[in-house]
């Protein structure tokens, strides 16, 4: 079975665009991959740390979500993680968003990530992907911070080619 996922992309530390696209290089080895443009976004949790690139990809997989998980946070060890306080810098983050359709709960996993609807860095970037997205019956395009996002376009889909 093919699976849709969204992964949500972050970094604020290091060469955050080239960290971002070696991430992106990682998930293609999971299968297809396809992004959104990329971001700069001003950091949500303590405002004392820099800004944040963000990005959304698509990613269609055979892999459960845990064995998703899993690879996810190989990813991110392998690529040198440094994550210094909860809600603060780190070089490279990579959230499981979406898992096709699917609701899930459990001590390692909460799928749609907690959160989704209220952060513009994920909401925005899901929409490069998919502009009729729907997350449990609510149109991503009609939230109110569609309008008022704090992003800035650093790149169109082009920049993990
Ligand atoms: N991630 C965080 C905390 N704050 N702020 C922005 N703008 N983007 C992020 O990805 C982000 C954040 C912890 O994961
Ligand atoms: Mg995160
Ligand atoms: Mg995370």
């Amino acid at each position: 079975m093919m699976n849709k996922t969204y992964i949500g992309l972050g970094s604020n530390l290091g060469d955050s665009a080239q960290i971002l696209r070696e991430a992106v290089e990682q998930l293609r080895l999971l299968g297809e991959v396809k992004v959104s443009r990329l971001y700069q976004s001003p950091p949500m949790g303590p405002q004392d740390q820099p800004h944040y690139h963000n990005a959304v990809a698509e990613l269609l997989t055979h892999l459960a979500p845990l064995d998703l998980l899993n690879e996810l946070q190989r990813i991110e060890n392998e690529s040198g993680r440094v994550r210094l306080r909860h809600w603060g810098e780190r070089t490279l983050d990579l959230d499981l968003l979406l898992y096709a359709e699917k609701n899930i709960i459990n001590e390692r996993l909460t799928v749609p990530h907690v959160g989704i609807l209220q952060r513009d860095f994920v909401v925005i970037p899901l929409l490069d992907l998919n502009i009729e997205l729907k997350i449990n019956g609510q149109s991503l395009q009609n939230l109110e911070l569609v309008q008022h996002s704090t992003l800035t376009v650093l790149a169109d889909q082009s920049w993990a080619d």
